[in-house]
């Protein structure tokens, strides 16, 4: 089978692409770039000094970065050169990310997780890297956080690094989904998943049941009636990795469910954890794209307009059955 790269399928693809433009295309082997040095130092994290808190002081007598700061700084440091972006946002950074006079500018926001899963490097679980891209509309020169906060539908691309048990690239450009596994050999990531669909209806359900005293009475019916198996339901297996890439692409290529529902621990401020516009939008614009759903509990993940940076967001996301069913019991 002839191997293709990336940069190869987004070009054969030109015709059916609107994204398949020399900006958008430098825009991806710039991404494709830092996540190749992120995943270089995850891999070695047991090896160097890049585990630990930051403020330590290495061998070579330089600070030590936390694996996340890291990460975060990787791929700052290589975007705000590629000359294609008007503006980025990171789950690390409080504001909005701009571009240094220095550079030149472009029309496309990046907005990403560097490090998602970060609390699991330690015990070398695997971990990601998520990404999201939208267009500028206006055509201005600084872009504020309103032009930045679109609705998911929106999104231009969505995807992730995934350094597992090998380091893979699974993205979509609204032309379908599509996994690439990096070859070490070749330094490059080649097309190994193409045209990822998320099976119908699924055997897992995930989710963090460590949190069950603190869900409302409708969530708990939900994870509920995943265990029920009177009148001949089939059974559902647990698996939950609690790092959010892994848990999603496990979901992606096998099916079910992943959960991650509003804590009531105050009932006056009911919340989930995840973040809207760095985890669960891209997230539910993949998973749309292989053929499943996301939601909140009510509504489209990907047609909540955001009104902040860092808005948290309850995120039901998997196979069109098994979130069909969430839908219902919240619904009645
Ligand atoms: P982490 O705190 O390790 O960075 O939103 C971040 C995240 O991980 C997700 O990757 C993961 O799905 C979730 O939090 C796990 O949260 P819990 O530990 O509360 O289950």
């Amino acid at each position: 089978m002839r191997q293709i790269t990336v940069i190869e399928h987004l070009l054969l693809h030109q015709k059916e692409n609107p994204l398949a433009t020399g900006n958008f295309t430098r825009l991806l082997t710039e991404l494709i770039l830092a996540a190749k040095i992120i995943s270089r130092a995850v891999n070695k994290a047991g090896l160097m000094d890049v585990l630990g808190e930051t403020g330590e002081i290495n061998v070579q007598g330089e600070e030590v970065q936390k694996l996340d700061e890291f990460a975060n700084r990787v791929i700052i440091h290589r975007l705000q050169r590629s000359g294609v972006l008007c503006a980025m946002a990171s789950e690390e950074n409080a504001d909005i990310i701009e571009i240094p006079e220095k550079y030149s500018k472009g029309k496309y926001f990046l907005v990403f997780d560097p490090l998602d899963g970060s609390s699991n490097i330690d015990a070398n679980v695997s971990i990601g890297t998520i990404f999201s891209i939208y267009k500028q509309e206006k055509d201005t020169d600084y872009p504020t956080l309103g032009e930045l906060l679109q609705k998911g539908s929106q999104q231009v691309a969505a995807g992730y690094f995934l350094y597992g048990s090998s380091t893979m690239l699974v993205y979509s450009t609204g032309q379908g989904v599509h996994g690439f596994t990096l070859d070490p050999s070749v330094g490059e990531f080649l097309l190994s998943h193409p045209n990822i669909m998320i099976p119908k209806k699924g055997k897992i359900y995930s989710v963090n049941e460590g949190y069950f005293p603190f869900w409302d009475d409708k969530t708990k019916q939900v994870i509920a009636s995943f265990k029920d198996v009177s009148a001949g339901k089939s059974s559902y297996s647990l698996r939950y990795i609690g790092s959010l890439v892994a848990d999603f692409h496990r979901t992606l290529l096998y099916g079910g469910i992943f959960m991650y529902p509003k804590d009531c621990r105050d009932p006056k401020k009911p919340r989930g954890k995840l973040r809207l516009l760095y985890e669960a939008s891209p997230m539910a614009f993949l998973v749309e794209q292989a053929g499943g759903m996301a939601v909140d509990g009510e509504q489209r993940i990907l047609d909540i307009l955001p009104e902040e940076l860092h808005q948290r967001v309850p995120l039901f996301i998997g196979s069109a059955t098994e979130v069909k069913k969430v839908l219902d019991i919240y619904k009645s």
